[in-house]
């Protein structure tokens, strides 16, 4: 209260007493798509060296590693990850980059999941 009269506000608006329901909206924001990283087999590429990158690029450990690279080798194809937009991208290049010097074959790709 201010200078000893009540703000009208207070008696109108701020007042849940009736039968009104409070509705939370639902939010509209939309969560940012994710990609799979898929690794590709091949004939030449030595598995040690899937393996080492798969370690390097991914961090995953060793065990794991060479878990997923034989699932390429045997089926041909396998996911590695699943990132944002820009980090699976940058994973893509940073495996294409590293077995082109390398002089491997390997392919990397990514896909909307
Ligand atoms: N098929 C390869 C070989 O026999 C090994 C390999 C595994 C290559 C996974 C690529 O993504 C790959 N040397």
């Amino acid at each position: 209260m201010v200078n000893g009269m009540a703000n009208k506000d207070d008696d109108i608006n701020n007042d849940f007493s009736d039968t009104s329901v409070l509705v939370k909206k639902r939010s509209k924001l939309k969560k940012p798509p994710l990609y799979k990283v898929l690794l590709l087999n091949d004939d030449f590429t030595p598995m040690e060296f899937v393996v080492h990158v798969l370690e390097k690029f991914f961090a995953i450990g060793h065990e794991k590693a060479v878990q997923i690279m034989l699932t390429v080798h045997k089926k041909g194809i396998a996911v590695v990850g699943v990132y944002s937009h820009d980090i699976a991208e940058t994973k893509v290049t940073q495996v294409m980059d590293y077995s082109r010097k390398n002089q491997h074959p390997l392919q990397c790709t990514m896909e909307k999941e």
